[in-house]
Parts: C-alpha cells; structure tokens; sequence
C-alpha cells in the first residue's frame, strides 16, 4: 500500500501562490480601490491534495477517442490528474487557485456554439457535439508555463487550430485572430464581481498573430488524460499554445474572429508594462517585478518537494523560432 500523509496544517492561498503574485494581486485590487485588500491574507483553508496519487478511475469526464501523437510524446514527469485539476487560473471564477475547482460545478458546458467569423469567406457556428467530432482527436503531451513562474506536463487531447481556421477560408487580408471566452454570469461568481473576478473586465479575450495561430503547435483542446476537460481546465474547449505564457491559452471559447487589427488581450489591457501581446516564454526577458530564468514544476510530491528548473526559451519549442526571426523578443515581449 502507498503510505500518504496529509501536511498537519492546511495551507492558505499566500503559502500556494508565488509571493510576487500575490502581491501583485493586492496592488491591482489596491489599486482599483478595493478597499481591505489585507482581508485577502485570511485566505481560506486550501483543497489541493498535494500528496494524492492518481487513480484513473477518478479521473471525470466522458472518454474521448483519439490516437496518439508520438511527436509530443515527451519524456519528462507528467504533472498528475489531481494537481492539473485543482491548481487552476480561471479567474472567472476566483482568483484562489482552488476556486476552480470548487466553484466550475455551477457551469454547465451544454448547450455550447463556438463561431468562427470575421474576415473569413465561409463563417461557421458548431455545436457541443460538432467540437468532439467534427475532426480528428489526437493526444499531445505539451508543458504548461504559467507567467507566474511553475509550469506542467499534460497530455491534452484536440486538433490543430489551423484546422478549424481553414474551415472558414480566411481572407487574404486577416492578419490577426481574436479569441473570446463565454459571458456567463450566472455561472461564474468572477464575473458577478470584479471583487472575485480579479478586477478584469470580462468576456476573456486573447489573440494571436495568424501565422502563430496556423502553427502546428497551436491546438484546440477538448480532453486531457483521455477524457473530456473538467469545467475548471475550460470545457468544452480551450486553446493551448505551449510556446506562450499560459494566459495566452484561453479557455471556454466561444468565439474566433479573423481581422486586420491587433486584437485586445485581457492581461496586456490590465497592466501593458507587464504583459505584452506575445508573451512567448522567455528567461532573458523578466517580469518587471521577478525573475522568469527558472519555473516550478509541479509532479508528485508536496508543495516544498518540487523541483526548481531552468526555463528554456519557447518553453523549450524551438520550432516557433522562424515566426520571430526579425523581431527584437525584448521589446516586442
Ligand atoms: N478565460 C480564461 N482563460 C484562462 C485564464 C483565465 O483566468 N480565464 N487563465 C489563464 C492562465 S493565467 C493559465 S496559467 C492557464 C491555466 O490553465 P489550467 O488551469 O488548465 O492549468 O489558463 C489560462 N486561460
Ligand atoms: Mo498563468
């Protein structure tokens, strides 16, 4: 039998997040004239069980069928099911890592539409059932780099961005796609509060350059560890561009626009000296206010056990170099 023991004294959310972070946090909520930000130090009582092992049987969601990538099949530990699912940014509902987790059972992910249009000869609208099968599921292993400096291994599984783009037949004009998060108050306390919701000013928007958005790389996931993806993770679907801070990796998606114009993003609009449009991983280019040289990695053990790693430029996917060949990263960052 596993011995498994439980820390003594649960964490609070200050233990969890990267200080800088938090303070990061308080400064924005400060600054919005949240009044009492020091309340945010009587976090409550953290629910990550950082010292389970997974047990397929409780991973949830419907089973997805789909083959095998062996081109992201990477060697490094995969984060386990169980830190994937319960150590989460979804702000739209809560800024607590553990808030995801929790609070995504009040969103009901059907009905679901996700609309491509914009500068495009052919929009379209799916449905739920349309994002699962309407093209070919594969499972790629990417890393996950989070801006505030951990990162994971999982194994998504979805289909090209590109794919879903050539669906639509974009004009020769778009330069630019724009990618927006549902609207859905009701369902998402962070939306029903710019308190909880972090001080953003909702839908989630993200984009990319369209010639990033048609990388292989780039991929629309609708699954993680075989199943369908958990509320929290971004049901039905959400993108994930491994190259890129993970803010760039939208989730719930329900719209794709192509235009001419560099869209919005939701970070870069909340503080732009600190979060750039691009926002490809790179250890030479710091946070304003920390280091981005080395990450956390999140695997098996405690919170104290994880092991400190050098981050590599592109999150180590250097076949997106070509995209960036005449660009200076430190000032387009
Ligand atoms: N709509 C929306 N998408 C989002 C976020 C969010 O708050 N809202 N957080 C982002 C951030 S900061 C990260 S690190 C990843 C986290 O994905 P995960 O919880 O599946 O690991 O989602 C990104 N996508
Ligand atoms: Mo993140």
């Amino acid at each position: 039998m596993v011995k498994r023991f439980k820390p003594s004294v649960r964490l609070t959310e200050n233990d969890v997040t990267d200080e800088a972070i938090y303070q990061d946090r308080r400064r924005y909520l400060k600054a919005m004239g949240f009044v009492g930000a020091s309340s945010l130090l009587a976090g409550k009582a953290n629910a990550i069980d950082w010292f389970s092992d997974d047990d397929e049987s409780s991973f949830k969601g419907k089973p997805l069928d789909f083959s095998v990538n062996e081109n992201y099949r990477i060697s490094e530990t995969k984060t386990p099911y169980e830190k994937v699912t319960t150590y989460n940014n979804f702000f739209e509902f809560g800024t607590g890592k553990e808030d995801p987790a929790e609070y995504a059972d009040e969103f009901n992910t059907e009905p679901w539409t996700l609309t491509v249009d914009g500068m495009v000869e052919k929009p379209f609208t799916l449905d739920h059932a349309q994002l699962l099968n309407k093209f070919e599921l594969e499972e790629r292993i990417y890393r996950l780099r989070c801006v505030e400096a951990w990162s994971m291994v999982i194994p998504w599984i979805g289909f090209e961005l590109s794919a879903l783009l050539k669906e639509a037949a974009p004009l020769s004009s778009a330069k630019y796609v724009a990618l927006q998060t549902i609207e859905r108050p009701e369902q998402m306390r962070g939306q029903r509060s710019r308190f909880v919701g972090g001080g953003i000013d909702y839908p989630y928007v993200e984009g990319l350059r369209l010639d990033e958005a048609m990388h292989p790389l780039a991929l629309m996931t609708v699954g993680l560890y075989g199943k369908t993806l958990p509320p929290q993770n971004g049901a039905p679907i959400r993108l994930a561009v491994p190259w890129k801070y993970g803010f760039k990796s939208i989730k719930s998606i329900v719209r794709i626009t192509l235009t001419d114009k560099m869209p919005p993003t939701t970070w870069n609009r909340l503080a732009p000296q600190e979060y750039g449009f691009y926002a490809n991983v790179n250890p030479q280019v710091d946070h304003p206010r920390w280091s981005q040289a080395s990450e956390r990695r999140i695997t098996r053990g405690g919170l104290f056990s994880q092991e400190r790693i050098a981050t590599q430029l592109f999150n180590g996917y250097s076949e997106v170099a070509s995209l960036y060949k005449n660009m200076d990263l430190t000032r387009f960052f």
